[in-house]
C-alpha cells in the first residue's frame, strides 16, 4: 500500500502532492490520472495535458451554460481589468454592481427585488440563513431560530449550509458545528412509485406534508425558513414532484416561515428559465444563486431578496450599517463584468427558449439507456439528467468510478457520485453532441459491468 510512488506527471514538471484536491480522492487521483488533468478549453470541449479531447457533459461544476472561453465574457473581463481592477466592497460602490443587481431583480419572480452579492453557492447559503434569522429578529420575532432543510439537500459547505443539507458524509464530523434546532423534511426520491420518471414525477407531494409535522412539533413561532434545492442537483437530479413545492409555499406562508430556494444549479438557465421558480411557477421569499450568474468565469453568488425582508432592515438612524455581514470581494467588479456579458449573451441568444428545445432531446436520449445492464433509475428535468446504476456488491462507488473511467475514453467528460452518474451539458450543446454523449454513457456502461 505504502510504496513510494512517481507522482511527477510525464512531460510535465509538476508534482501532484502538495495540492490537497476538494471533494476528489487525493490519492487514487495522484495515481491514475490519466485523462484527468487538463490543459485547455474551448466552447464545449476540454483538452486534456495528453491532447484528449473531452465532451464536458456537465458543464464544469454546473457553471459554465454557455461554453469555455466565450469571446463575449473575454472580452468584458479584459476590459475591466483595464478600466478597474477592484473597488472596496464596504461602504464604497461601482456603478455596475448596482445595474448587475438592478438586472438580476428583474430577472427574478415579482416581489423579489433586492440583491445581496457574494462569492459562491456556499456563502450566498449561509447569508441567506444570516438574512432570515436577522430578519425575524428585526421585526420582533427573534424566537424565530430554526430552520428546516431536506435530506440529500446539498447546500455548500459552510457550516449553515451543511446544518440544513442532507448529505451525511459532509455533515458526521462537524456534529459539534451544526446549527442548533435544524429538522430535516424526507427527500421526494421513492423508485418504487417513480422510478424512469420523465420530469416532474406525479408521486410525492404529500411529502411536503412533514412540514407540518414539524410545525406542530415545534410550533411556528420558533421557525426562521425552510432551505430547498428546487431541483435537488448534486443528490442527482431529484425532481420535485407534482404540487410538492406548491405545498411548502402554502404552508410557509400560512406560518409566517421564509422560504429559500438555493438555486445555485438551477439558476440562469439550467431549467430552461431564470429560475427554477418561474419555471415551476412556485415564488420564494428568497433566491440562492451563483455559479451560471456569470458562466463561473470568475467567483460570483448572491441572494435575492424580497422588498418587504430589505425594508424590514432600513430603520434606525440613516448613518448606520444596517446588516453586519459582506466579503471583501461582494460585488467584485470583476465577477460583474463577467456577469453583465453572461446575461447579454443569454438574452440575446435566446437561450432559455433553447434550453427547453434541447430538454427534450436530452430526456429521450437519457431515457433511451433503459433496459442497459444494472440501470435503477433515470431522471431529468432541463438540461440536467442522473442515472443510477446498481452497485457492485459491496463495493459502493466502484461501478460508478469505472463508468466514468471508461467515459474518458470515450471522450465524455461525466460527473460521478456514489454511484450515479450526473449530467448537465452547456446550453450551446448540439443534438448530435447530445447524442454522441449518451452513446458514450451507453458504452459506458457496457464496459463497466
Ligand atoms: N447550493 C447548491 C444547490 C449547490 O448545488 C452549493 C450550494 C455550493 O456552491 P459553492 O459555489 O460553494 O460550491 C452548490 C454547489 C455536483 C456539484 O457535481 C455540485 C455543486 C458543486 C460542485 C459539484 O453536483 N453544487
Ligand atoms: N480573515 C481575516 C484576518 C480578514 O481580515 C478577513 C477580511 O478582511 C477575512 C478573514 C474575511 O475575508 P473575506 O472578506 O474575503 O471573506
Amino acid at each position: 500500500m505504502n510504496e513510494i510512488v512517481p507522482k511527477t506527471v510525464q512531460g510535465l514538471d509538476i508534482n501532484l502532492e502538495a495540492y490537497w484536491m476538494p471533494f476528489s480522492h487525493n490519492r487514487y487521483f495522484k495515481r491514475h490520472h490519466e485523462r484527468r488533468l487538463l490543459a485547455s478549453a474551448k466552447g464545449a470541449y476540454y483538452t486534456t495535458v495528453e491532447g484528449h479531447r473531452l465532451f464536458d457533459c456537465l458543464s464544469g461544476l454546473w457553471c459554465i451554460g454557455l461554453g469555455h472561453g466565450h469571446p463575449r465574457i473575454a472580452a468584458a473581463l479584459k476590459a475591466q481589468f483595464e478600466t478597474m481592477d477592484y473597488s472596496p466592497a464596504f461602504q464604497m460602490g461601482y456603478p455596475e454592481t448596482f445595474r448587475l443587481a438592478e438586472r438580476i431583480a428583474g430577472m427574478a419572480p415579482a416581489g423579489l427585488d433586492h440583491v445581496f452579492f457574494v462569492n459562491s453557492g456556499s456563502e450566498g447559503v449561509d447569508t441567506g440563513l444570516k438574512i432570515a434569522l436577522a430578519y425575524h429578529r428585526v421585526r420582533g420575532e427573534a424566537g424565530r431560530i430554526r430552520f428546516v432543510g431536506r435530506e440529500r439537500g446539498y447546500h455548500g459547505v459552510g457550516f449553515g449550509g451543511i446544518s440544513v443539507g442532507g448529505m451525511v458524509a459532509n455533515r458526521k464530523m462537524f456534529p459539534s458545528a451544526q446549527l442548533v434546532g435544524v429538522d430535516h423534511l424526507p427527500h421526494t426520491l421513492n423508485l418504487s412509485e417513480m422510478a424512469f420518471s420523465r420530469g416532474q414525477p406525479k408521486w410525492g407531494a404529500h411529502l411536503a406534508d412533514d412540514l407540518a409535522r414539524i410545525v406542530a412539533l415545534h410550533d411556528a413561532s420558533t421557525i426562521a425558513a425552510v432551505v430547498v434545492e428546487p431541483v435537488q442537483g448534486s443528490a442527482g437530479v431529484i425532481v420535485p414532484p407534482v404540487g410538492y413545492l406548491e405545498r411548502l409555499r402554502e404552508l410557509c406562508t400560512q406560518h409566517g416561515i421564509l422560504l429559500v430556494f438555493d438555486e445555485v444549479i438551477t439558476g440562469f438557465g439550467r431549467v430552461g428559465a431564470a429560475f427554477a421558480a418561474e419555471r415551476f411557477g412556485v415564488v420564494p421569499d428568497m433566491i440562492v444563486f451563483a455559479k451560471g450568474v456569470n458562466n463561473g468565469a470568475v467567483p460570483l453568488g448572491g441572494v435575492i431578496v424580497r422588498k418587504e425582508i430589505y425594508d424590514a432592515f432600513m430603520t434606525g438612524p440613516e448613518h448606520l450599517v444596517e446588516f453586519f455581514h459582506g466579503y471583501t470581494y461582494s460585488g467584485h467588479p470583476m465577477a460583474v463584468a463577467a456577469a453583465h456579458a453572461t446575461l447579454d449573451v443569454l438574452e440575446e441568444e435566446g437561450t432559455f427558449a433553447r434550453v427547453r428545445a434541447l430538454e427534450r432531446v436530452l430526456e429521450d436520449a437519457m431515457h433511451s439507456l433503459k433496459g442497459e445492464p444494472g440501470i435503477l433509475d433515470i431522471r431529468n428535468l432541463g438540461l440536467a439528467a442522473a442515472v443510477d446504476l446498481e452497485p457492485i456488491a459491496g463495493q459502493p462507488g466502484v461501478r460508478a468510478l469505472k463508468v466514468f473511467e471508461q467515459g474518458l475514453r470515450e471522450g465524455q467528460l461525466l460527473r460521478f457520485t456514489g454511484d450515479t452518474i450526473a449530467v448537465g451539458p452547456p446550453f450551446i450543446s448540439s443534438e448530435q453532441e447530445l447524442a454522441r454523449m449518451v452513446d458514450g454513457i451507453r458504452a459506458a456502461i457496457r464496459a463497466a459491468r
